[in-house]
């Protein structure tokens, strides 16, 4: 592999590199990878600079592809195997939209204005469910109540909580080492977070919009409009995204296990074993809370939680449950192999 490649700054490597040859049957074929996804067009990153570029099914941002341009058209024949995507499904499951391909880290942006480990939880999950690592960026922490920092720390065992306050460039050097060349993140979080202003305190140059925040419920106006990669000057690419109000779980499997690997295990000590986790005896995750070993809200927000993903009213057969989200895993990875025209 060429170390002066173009392509490089991208996350260009041998893996890459040998997916790429698999699948790159014509000479003139060019690789690049997916900067920009708008609603109709796609802007792609090749060797010879950032391209638009068309495709029958838009790719998403962060996506590897294969390009050919044998009439003057630059079009996506085919996607490169991903890594690790972070995918949302709309309210009514319908529809799956990805978000970001061959992610390493999902950085949950959590506004200290607008506080909710629920939230964060929810987004914890679809990010563990990515394949990617998770990490907690508390922006806006100048506004943070008291206390905010910890519940972040006790809600999510497991992940890195990272206190920012972007305007005041505090916290930033933090996030600034998580990345490093080769490494792709993708941050994730409402309007108005401080997502874009965040990027722009990591790049050290008002390049991204930034939007005000609505003074009586402090949601953001939606500034961000499109997925875009990001360039970091100490190497690594970061995604920002547009805040989203709406994250469906759907599919979600393995990511809600992960998210509440405490939980998962002490499922298994339910004396029964379609416990409701309700008023029945011998529920192990009643009896953690009891014992103040378990954050009861915590638990609450769980079985919300895997209620959405399961699709099913709490209280019937849980191995039917267990059952429907052993098929919904196998229809879920079928969905999710890249379409290669
Ligand atoms: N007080 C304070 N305000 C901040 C901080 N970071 C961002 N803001 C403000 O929050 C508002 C929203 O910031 P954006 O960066 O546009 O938010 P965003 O997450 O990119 O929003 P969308 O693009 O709409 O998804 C702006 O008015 C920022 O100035 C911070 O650290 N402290
Ligand atoms: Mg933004
Ligand atoms: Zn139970």
């Amino acid at each position: 592999m060429d170390p002066s490649d173009a392509l490089v700054p991208y996350g260009w490597d041998e893996r890459v590199l040998t997916a790429y040859r698999a699948v790159a049957s014509k000479p003139h074929f060019q690789p690049g990878r997916v900067v920009r996804v708008d609603r109709i067009s796609c802007v792609v990153a090749t060797r010879t600079g950032d391209q638009i570029a068309t495709a029958l099914s838009l790719p998403a941002v962060g996506d590897w592809v294969v390009l050919d341009n044998d009439d003057d058209e630059l079009r996506i024949t085919a996607v490169l195997d991903r890594t690790a995507a972070l995918t949302r499904h709309d309210a009514d499951r319908e529809r799956v939209q990805v978000i970001a391909a061959n992610i390493d880290l999902v950085f949950i942006s959590a506004p200290g204005d607008r506080p909710s480990a629920a939230r964060v939880e929810r987004e914890s999950v679809l990010a563990w469910e990515s394949g990617a690592t998770p990490v907690v960026v508390m922006t806006k922490a100048d506004l943070a109540p008291d206390g905010y920092a910890d519940e972040l720390r006790e809600r999510l065992p497991g992940v890195e909580v990272v206190i920012t306050a972007a305007l005041q460039n505090d916290g930033v050097d933090r996030i600034a080492a998580l990345m490093h060349p080769n490494r792709t993140a993708v941050m994730l979080g409402p309007s108005g977070a401080g997502k874009s202003t965040l990027a722009n305190a990591l790049l050290g140059e008002e390049r991204m919009p930034t939007g005000d925040v609505r003074e009586d419920d402090r949601r953001g106006r939606h500034t961000t409009s499109s997925r875009e990669i990001i360039l970091m000057p100490g190497g690594g690419v970061l995604i920002d995204t547009p805040g989203v109000r709406t994250l469906g779980l759907g599919d979600v499997d393995e990511g809600l296990d992960a998210a509440f690997t405490d939980i998962a295990d002490l499922v298994a000590q339910c004396k029964f074993s379609d416990c409701g986790h309700g008023s029945e005896p011998g529920c192990a995750l009643r009896a953690a809370v009891a014992a103040g070993d378990l954050d009861g809200v915590r638990l609450e927000n769980y079985l919300r939680l895997e209620d959405e993903v399961t699709a099913t009213p709490r209280g019937v057969n849980h191995a039917g449950r267990k059952a429907k989200r052993e098929e919904d895993k196998k229809a879920q990875r079928a969905a999710r192999r890249p379409n290669q025209q």
